[in-house]
């Protein structure tokens, strides 16, 4: 048993400083992958890294790895990570914790002059938010090899730049991508939600996280002008889309205790006040722990939006365009966690992760685990995200004896 402690101001102050990048009028950042201000945050996560010791690289999807030696360096690394990419009204915990927190971890072990059995590796996955270049994760998924590295490149944003050539703009194209072993991978996030301020508990055991699917529906009808254009012969896309979004609503509340149910985007063409819309583009995001109950939601789905197609003489797109099953952590990463938890003294509870997370790619290549901390009023997502400084150190002190359980040493 260790009695290494991090050092809480060191890494509130980090935190800090990170979130001056891409800082937002109400406290939150917005540093969308691949931007300018990702390349800023990623290239001060790098200098960090180097500054203490570190060796660092970064691959083809652009995920920059800190590697820390150890006693036996033949040994898999044990590895902490999020992402630094955020949301457009992103909070500045949000990914930016769990990166963080492994580097405070890393400066912990070079205070204490600690020599861990196997190597530690702290890494900065490339666009986890999946919000300028759908879906989420691609950066953990190439290097799990869910994503085909080629098909990866290739995702675009809106106005059709892709990751292959944004990575290659900022500087961050490397070689190679995933394909070697990791001993144990660990993430450090906010809840995002309100369960552990609820429980009053300081830190959260993940068990898994919850199965998710996203789609891209388009519903063209015909443009035509607002006046002259008859109620009767209308065929408005957004008339349809409305009825869609309520049907998403609907859904969600059906398939209670557990479901969630989004619309996030909603693009209408052309856009004018006095054409009737002949074309709307919308995002479904549905969730469950089930996969069966989420298989059952996408029934649902499928019904209603034909319906609505059909009623208002709609042409319907409907593409399913990402989805992961549940995905349950490893059982001694967990134990990890709840005993790193109970070796600082700190409450925890046993939970389920509602949002998606770098980690469950990871846990496809490697024993996972996740130590989730409150945020204020389970507000994420949103510039107010907030969390206190001790939870966010408890959390990061979780992660070290977690790590250190898996790395061992001394
Ligand atoms: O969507 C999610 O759950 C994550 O924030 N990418
Ligand atoms: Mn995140
Ligand atoms: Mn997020």
């Amino acid at each position: 048993m260790h009695n290494l402690k991090i050092n809480s101001d060191r890494l509130w102050n980090s935190l800090m400083e990170m979130a001056k990048i891409g800082a937002t009028e109400k406290g939150g950042v917005c540093r969308l992958a691949l931007t300018d201000l990702d390349r800023e945050s990623r290239d001060l996560f790098v200098q960090w890294c180097e500054a203490a010791g570190c060796t660092v690289s970064f691959d083809a999807m652009g995920n920059i790895f800190a590697r820390r030696p150890g006693r036996n360096n033949d040994q898999a690394p044990v590895m902490a990570g999020s992402h630094l990419d955020s949301q457009p009204t992103g909070g500045k915990f949000d990914g930016a914790f769990g990166v963080l927190a492994g580097l405070e971890v890393i400066r912990a072990l070079n205070d204490a002059e600690f020599e861990t059995e196997a190597p530690v590796e702290v890494v900065a996955w490339t666009n986890e938010e999946g919000s300028r270049f759908p879906p989420a994760m691609v950066g953990s998924g190439a290097f799990a090899q869910i994503f085909d590295l080629e098909e990866a490149h290739g995702k675009a944003d809106i106005d059709g730049k892709t990751i292959g050539e944004e990575l290659a703009r900022i500087g961050y194209l490397g070689e190679g991508c995933g394909g070697r072993d990791i001993g144990a991978y660990f993430e450090a996030h906010i809840e995002q939600g309100p369960v552990l301020e609820a429980e009053e508990k300081t830190i959260g055991v993940v068990t898994g996280g919850q199965a998710q699917r996203w789609y891209e529906i388009v519903l063209t009808g015909r443009e035509s002008h607002a006046g002259p254009t008859p109620m009767a012969v209308r065929r408005d896309a957004l008339v349809g889309a409305a009825e869609i979004v309520q049907a998403v609503n609907r859904i969600g509340h059906e398939f209670q205790p557990s479901a969630c149910a989004t619309v996030g985007m909603m693009q209408v063409s052309p856009n004018s006040r006095n054409v009737i819309p002949g074309e709307v583009f919308m995002t479904v995001d549905f969730r469950h722990p089930d996969d069966d109950r989420l298989k059952e939601m996408n029934d649902a789905l499928v019904v209603a939006a034909e319906a609505t197609a059909a009623k208002h003489t709609l042409s319907l797109n409907f593409e399913q365009i990402w989805s992961f099953a549940a995905t349950p952590f490893e059982a001694s990463c967990v134990a990890a966690v709840r005993e790193g938890a109970e070796q600082a003294g700190f409450s925890h509870l046993d939970i389920v992760s509602g949002a998606g997370h770098d980690a469950i790619y990871m846990a496809s290549v490697a024993p996972s685990g996740m130590i989730f901390v409150p945020c204020e009023d389970g507000i994420s997502h949103n510039e107010i995200e907030n969390a206190t400084p001790d939870d966010i150190a408890a959390g990061c002190q979780v992660l070290l004896n977690a790590m250190l359980e898996k790395a061992g040493g001394q």
